[in-house]
């Protein structure tokens, strides 16, 4: 497995506009770009190779609602790039190491996603991603 960068830590805020006004008006960044990914609002900030994910729950029922009321606001996850995500879960897998996605699935932003449980990362939310000729 080659984990090529840190393609992004994912960062839980209760309000995208209200954290925008920190992140982009505060620090001297930009949003690129919003999705809607699984009952979360997606704002993507670049910072050089990397960027900040800003999630904010929307649903009432997405896979960040029990981390904000549990820790509040706060660093959620860190991602980072692989060459060939299945041979990387094939991997981590052989190697014993606990998987939340057995099998990568598609993520947000075009990517093909899958994480490791943070029982098994030393308390850190750890998230491969394989980026498609569509990611951004
Ligand atoms: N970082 C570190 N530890 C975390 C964590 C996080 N983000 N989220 C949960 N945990 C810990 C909890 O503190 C808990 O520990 P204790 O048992 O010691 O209390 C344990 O993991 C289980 O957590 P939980 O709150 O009981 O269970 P959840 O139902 O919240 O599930 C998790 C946790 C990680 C399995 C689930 O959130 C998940 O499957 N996450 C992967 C998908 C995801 O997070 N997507 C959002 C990002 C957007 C994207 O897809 O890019």
């Amino acid at each position: 497995m080659k984990i090529k960068r840190i393609a992004h830590l994912g960062v839980v805020v209760k309000s995208l506009d209200e954290a925008l006004k920190f992140f982009t008006g505060g620090l001297p960044l930009k949003m690129t770009h919003t999705e809607d990914y699984q009952g979360m609002r997606i704002g993507v900030i670049p910072v050089g190779e990397s960027s900040i994910e800003l999630l904010q729950d929307v649903s009432g029922s997405s896979a960040v609602k029990n981390f904000l009321e549990k820790n509040g606001e706060g660093i959620h996850h860190i991602a980072f790039e692989v060459d060939d995500i299945y041979q990387a879960t094939a991997e981590l897998k052989e190697k014993g190491v606990r998987l939340i996605d057995e099998a990568p699935r598609p993520g947000a932003h075009g990517m093909t996603i899958a994480f490791m449980h943070p029982k098994a990362t030393h308390g850190i939310l750890m998230e491969l991603v394989q980026p498609s000729e569509e990611s951004h």
